[in-house]
């Protein structure tokens, strides 16, 4: 990271939530050339992506897997392992290195009910925080309160820990192949953030797909990359020819006029 800039993601989310799936499925939509509007560069953890996505590859006999990726579990539980990921945007040639973490859903749950956070130090660095969150449990009116005011707590945790200067946020709704987020749902969560503060865009996305007629597996991918990066700038023209407007420098022959 010392010898080119990298944007470094956070990316928090209870457990189940679909963080590893987004990453497996950012690896297997890339490597396979389908990420609209990227191509792969390189990367620096290949082994590592391959060990994510292995489980999604383990079909039994043509059935999709009951479970595409498992648990993340970390040897260290005090810092995150970074994936390392460099694209190439096809627009304008733009090639942007990322630092993805993959953390398990428990260091979420500690920072919003314990308020844990120096493990997530290293989101001091992010320039974009993923909140994933499971798109069956916003779809399902019993838990979707619940789920909204705990979204709320992490944002205001992150208030805190951030002192008011958060990175830019992106609501990452899994599961889009089976639950279609309304916009009422999505109305109420932006409240709940604005009441806490803080604002974020929501993306639906679908990492593995069940319904793969409908919504095919890495639904939503590009556009959340599209959105991490953000739009290319519009670069002002360096120096603007003018006609010459007559009389302009009429200062500078004041005297002259004399
Ligand atoms: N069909 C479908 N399955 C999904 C989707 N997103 C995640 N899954 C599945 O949901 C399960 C949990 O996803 P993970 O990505 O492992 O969850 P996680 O957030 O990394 O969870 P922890 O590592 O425990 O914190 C996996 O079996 C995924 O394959 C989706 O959009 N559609
Ligand atoms: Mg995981």
């Amino acid at each position: 990271m010392g010898s080119r800039y990298v944007n470094v993601v956070g990316i928090l989310g209870d457990p189940e939530s679909g963080k590893t799936a987004c990453l497996a499925s950012l690896y297997l939509l890339i490597s396979h050339a389908k990420l609209v509007g990227w191509t792969f560069a390189d990367s620096r953890s290949l082994t590592a992506f391959e060990d994510i996505a292995r489980g999604a590859r383990d079909w039994n006999q043509g059935q999709v897997p009951e479970q595409m990726t498992v648990h993340t579990e970390l040897s260290d539980d005090h810092r995150p392992g970074f994936l390392h990921l460099r694209l190439k945007r096809v627009s304008d040639g733009r090639v942007v290195d990322f630092a993805l973490p993959d953390i398990p859903g428990e260091w979420t749950q500690a920072l919003v009910t314990s308020a844990i956070s120096e493990r997530l130090e290293y989101m001091k660095s992010a320039e974009v925080i993923w909140i994933v969150v499971d798109g069956r449990s916003l779809a399902d009116i019993e838990k979707r309160q619940g789920l909204i005011v705990r979204i709320g707590q992490l944002a205001a945790r992150l208030n805190t820990m951030f002192e008011g200067q958060i990175p830019r946020m992106l609501i990452v709704v899994t599961h889009h192949d089976t639950h279609v987020i309304d916009s009422g749902v999505s109305h109420r969560l932006s409240k709940e953030l604005q009441r806490r503060g803080t604002n974020a865009e929501i993306i639906s996305v679908a990492p593995f797909s069940n319904q793969p007629d409908d919504v095919k597996a890495g639904h939503g991918l590009a556009e959340l990359i599209d959105c991490t990066v953000g739009k290319p700038l519009e670069r002002p023209i360096f120096w603007k020819s003018s006609e010459v407007v007559q009389n302009e420098r009429s200062y500078l022959r004041y005297r002259r006029n004399l």
